[in-house]
């Protein structure tokens, strides 16, 4: 097959990818982004483009014969995951020894299946995190760019309280207060314009409707709508789609060669195709872009990659949980699935936690509050290559995840004991299993800023090879990332087009 050439090549079109496609865009560079998911611009026979939570179809998971939602049961009956057939829907979950990694696949990448919580985290932590990046440049200059590029806004506080949506999270806030916690309010990339027109009856419900993780219809201000759709815009970009990046190498004259198998919607490969670029950009996710280069050193194609390429993974201490409220503490058989406020303790330094108020959409009262706990787990790991299959593992332990729960036992063990409610325990599979310990939504590190890459994203021992990805945050952040990657990557881009691209 003939050699595809461009100037520059970005992988995957989540956060990191989008950014860069957008600045060199802009710049005049002619850039291909390749995608492995689809570009989600057709609706199916029911005329939407997403299927819903509640009734998941073939476009929910990515080729799947049946779905793998993170609750796995409720009342302990089996009535979550419904069987499907094979495609490349939108969310996927990548199952590694002990650690399961939900993304999304598709034009957008996590954006379009993410619950568009927008935060920032705490500037001191962000400096513990980067001690080498400015931090009041960050704070002052990229952190606004991103939060204005993707479209951030705020819930109205008075519709907040009135709302019949948001019971289940002034319930929470309310045992929060009782326990001494403090609450905060998150910003989403959700318009809340459209979310309080679709209470009122006058705009199609989406929020409203349960969607969220298998992809929102209306209302989310996603990447394809925002930085892809100014990408696109520049007219010097390209996106191909169900186009999964194999393999790296470089040519005897320092441009990257990258071969890309075409999928069709069974999953066949339809062509191989062999790609040509002078600058290129991974933003594949941490995942993606770790899994691509420890297979690119170990097998010989970058030898000259650093040594921490593949290690200082984390999960953002993540830990989902359930309680059981009171029979007089309804949370609501109405809840919108964007969530709006955490649960702040990050500041005890004893047990620093971070815990969204989760939505549990179900149509019925079931007198759970749900939580996605943050947690400040120290522990990291690190991806090996396997060179008689040519796969690439994780080496998360269950012993690692086990810490994340006993920081998110603490924190609500107390909150449990000042209401005098439990656990729920018949939500994550097995009747014993209180804490979800064995996924993750924020999947961070494996090149860390730094140190597999210069302090703005440069790969150490190649030239012109760049990550913007949440590959770069080294395992934890303190909130949920999507806000951090998007900023990291806008300073990597705003550093690399004035100081690499010049002729
Ligand atoms: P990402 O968005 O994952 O994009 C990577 C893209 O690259 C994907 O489209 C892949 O399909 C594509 N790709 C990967 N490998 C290849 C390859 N070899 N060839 C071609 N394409 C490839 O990466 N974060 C928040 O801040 N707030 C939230 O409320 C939130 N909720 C979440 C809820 C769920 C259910 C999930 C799964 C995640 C959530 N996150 C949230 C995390 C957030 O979506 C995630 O941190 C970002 O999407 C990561 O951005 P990246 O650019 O690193």
């Amino acid at each position: 097959d003939a050699v595809e050439s461009a100037p520059a090549i970005v992988i995957g079109s989540g956060y990191g990818g989008a950014v860069a496609a957008l600045r060199l865009g802009q710049a005049g560079i002619r850039t291909v982004v390749l995608e492995m998911g689809r570009l989600w611009n057709t609706p199916g026979p029911d005329g939407k483009l997403f299927c819903s939570t509640s009734a998941p179809d073939h476009r929910s998971m990515w080729f799947r014969t049946r779905t793998e939602a993170p609750l796995a049961t409720f009342l302990w009956l089996d009535v979550v995951n419904k069987d499907i057939s094979s495609y490349p829907g939108v969310l996927d979950r990548v199952r590694y020894d002990h650690m399961s990694v939900y993304v999304g696949r598709g034009v957008g990448g996590g954006s379009l299946v993410n619950g568009g919580m927008a935060v920032t985290p705490l500037q001191s932590y962000f400096a513990e995190q980067f001690p080498t990046v400015d931090t009041a440049e960050m704070y002052g200059t990229y952190f606004p760019r991103a939060r204005s590029m993707l479209g951030v806004n705020t819930i109205d506080p008075a519709w907040f309280e009135s709302t019949e949506w948001y019971r289940f999270t002034r319930i929470s806030r309310r045992h929060a207060a009782n326990t001494g916690l403090r609450t905060t309010f998150v910003p989403n990339v959700y318009d809340f314009g459209y979310m309080q027109r679709e209470a009122a009856g006058t705009a199609t419900r989406s929020a409203l409707a349960g969607e969220v993780i298998y992809g929102n219809n209306h209302g989310k201000r996603t990447l394809d709508k925002t930085y892809l759709a100014s990408a696109l815009g520049t007219g010097n970009v390209t996106i191909h789609t169900l186009e999964r990046v194999k393999s790296i190498s470089r040519a005897a004259d320092g441009t990257y060669v990258l071969t890309a198998d075409r999928i069709d919607d069974t999953g066949a490969v339809v062509e191989t195709k062999e790609y040509g670029c002078t600058y290129l950009f991974l933003g594949g996710g941490s995942i993606g872009t770790t899994e691509l280069l420890v297979r690119a050193r170990e097998s010989g194609t970058l030898s000259a990659l650093d040594a921490s390429v593949g290690t200082g993974w984390g999960t953002n201490g993540n830990v989902m949980l359930g309680r059981a409220n009171h029979l007089w503490d309804t949370v609501g058989a109405n809840q919108s699935t964007m969530p709006v406020m955490g649960i702040d303790d990050w500041a005890n330094t004893a047990n620093p936690v971070f815990a969204e108020i989760a939505p549990l959409p179900t149509g019925l009262e079931h007198w759970v509050s749900l939580y996605l706990a943050i947690t400040k787990n120290p522990s990291r790991a690190s991806f090996s290559y396997d060179s008689g299959t040519g796969a690439v593992r994780l080496g998360w332990s269950a012993a690692q995840s086990a810490v994340s729960v006993g920081m998110a036992k603490k924190l609500f063990d107390r909150i449990n004991s000042a209401n005098a409610t439990i656990y729920r325990y018949d939500l994550f599979g097995s009747s014993s299993k209180v804490f979800a310990d064995d996924f993750t939504y924020h999947p961070l590190g494996g090149c860390v800023l730094g140190k597999a890459t210069d302090n703005y994203g440069r790969v150490k021992g190649y030239s012109k090879l760049y990550v913007t990805d949440g590959s770069l945050v080294p395992g934890s952040i303190g909130v949920n990332p999507f806000v951090t990657i998007t900023a990291l990557a806008e300073r990597t881009m705003a550093r690399v087009l004035v100081e690499d691209t010049a002729p």
